[in-house]
C-alpha cells in the first residue's frame, strides 16, 4: 500500500500541487486582485461558498427546497469558515487549491481534515446532481466503468450498497485508482479519497453520495435506501464525466 500511495502521489502530481480538479469545483481561492475585490472580500488565501447552480427548490421532490437551503447555506458555509479558521493557525497550507489540501492533510489534523474535506466534498456534491439528472454514463465513462464493474447495474449496486451500510455519516465514491481503473469505497465523516495520507484506498473522486443525515433526514427520516435512490436519479453524467476526464489528463 506505501508503494502503491507514493505511485499515486507520483500519478497525481502531488508535491504541493494536486491535481487541479479546483477549476471544476469552482472553489477556488480568493482572488485578492479580481475585479469588484474590496474590503468587503475575504482575504487571499481563504476558501469561499461557490454557486449552488440551481434554485434550492430544483431538485424537488427528491431532495426539498428546505434540506437544500440548509444544507448548502449553514452546513457547507460552516465548513468554510471553520477550514479557513483553522488555517490561519498554520503555514503548511499557504496558498494550496482545496484539492492540495486534502492530499496532503494528516489525520491528526483534525479540524483541516474535516472541514477541508467537507468543503471539498459539498463543492463536488452539488455538482454532481443537477435537476432532472442527465441520462446514463456515455463514452470514456462508460467503457471504465464497464471494465471495471462488468455492467452499469453491477456499479448502481456496487455504490448503492455502499451508501447503504456506511454507518454513521460519511460518503460513498466512485473514484480512479493509481491504474486508471475505477473502484467503489466509502469513508466516515468528511474524508474523501484524496487524502492519501488517511483513507484505506487512495483515488480520485469522480462521483460522491453524502449519506451524512443532514442530507435526507428532513424529507426521508431513517429512509436512506430511498433517498439514495432518489440521489441516483439525479446524477449529472456529464459532470461525472468532466471528474474523470480531468483526472485522467496526466
Ligand atoms: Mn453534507
Amino acid at each position: 500500500m506505501a508503494r502503491n500511495r507514493r505511485e499515486f502521489l507520483k500519478l497525481a502530481g502531488v508535491a504541493g500541487a494536486g491535481m487541479a480538479l479546483s477549476p471544476l469545483l469552482g472553489c477556488g481561492n480568493a482572488d485578492p486582485e479580481a475585479p469588484g475585490a474590496n474590503s468587503q472580500d475575504p482575504p487571499a488565501g481563504t476558501f469561499v461558498l461557490p454557486p449552488l447552480g440551481y434554485a434550492f427548490d430544483a431538485l424537488e421532490p427528491d431532495i426539498d427546497r428546505e434540506t437544500m437551503e440548509i444544507h448548502y447555506t449553514r452546513h457547507h458555509q460552516a465548513y468554510i469558515n471553520n477550514l479557513n479558521a483553522a488555517l490561519a493557525g498554520t503555514t503548511d497550507f499557504s496558498g494550496l487549491s482545496i484539492d492540495s489540501v486534502c492530499s496532503i492533510v494528516k489525520p491528526d489534523q483534525t479540524a483541516i481534515r474535516n472541514n477541508g474535506g467537507g468543503h471539498w466534498n459539498h463543492s463536488a456534491f452539488w455538482k454532481w446532481i443537477s435537476p432532472g439528472g442527465s441520462n446514463v454514463p456515455t463514452g470514456s465513462l462508460e467503457e471504465a466503468m464497464l471494465r471495471s464493474f462488468g455492467s452499469l447495474d453491477a456499479f448502481f449496486t456496487e455504490f448503492s450498497d455502499a451508501a447503504k451500510t456506511r454507518f454513521g455519516s460519511g460518503w460513498a465514491w466512485l473514484s480512479l485508482d493509481e491504474n486508471g481503473g475505477l473502484f467503489v469505497s466509502s469513508t466516515p465523516n468528511q474524508d474523501n479519497p484524496l487524502m492519501q495520507k488517511i483513507v484505506e484506498r487512495p483515488g480520485q473522486p469522480i462521483l460522491g453520495i453524502d449519506v451524512w443525515e443532514h442530507a435526507y433526514y428532513l424529507k426521508y427520516q431513517n429512509r436512506r435506501a430511498d433517498y439514495i435512490a432518489s440521489f441516483l436519479k439525479l446524477i449529472n453524467w456529464d459532470v461525472v464525466s468532466a471528474f474523470y476526464n480531468s483526472a485522467g489528463r496526466k
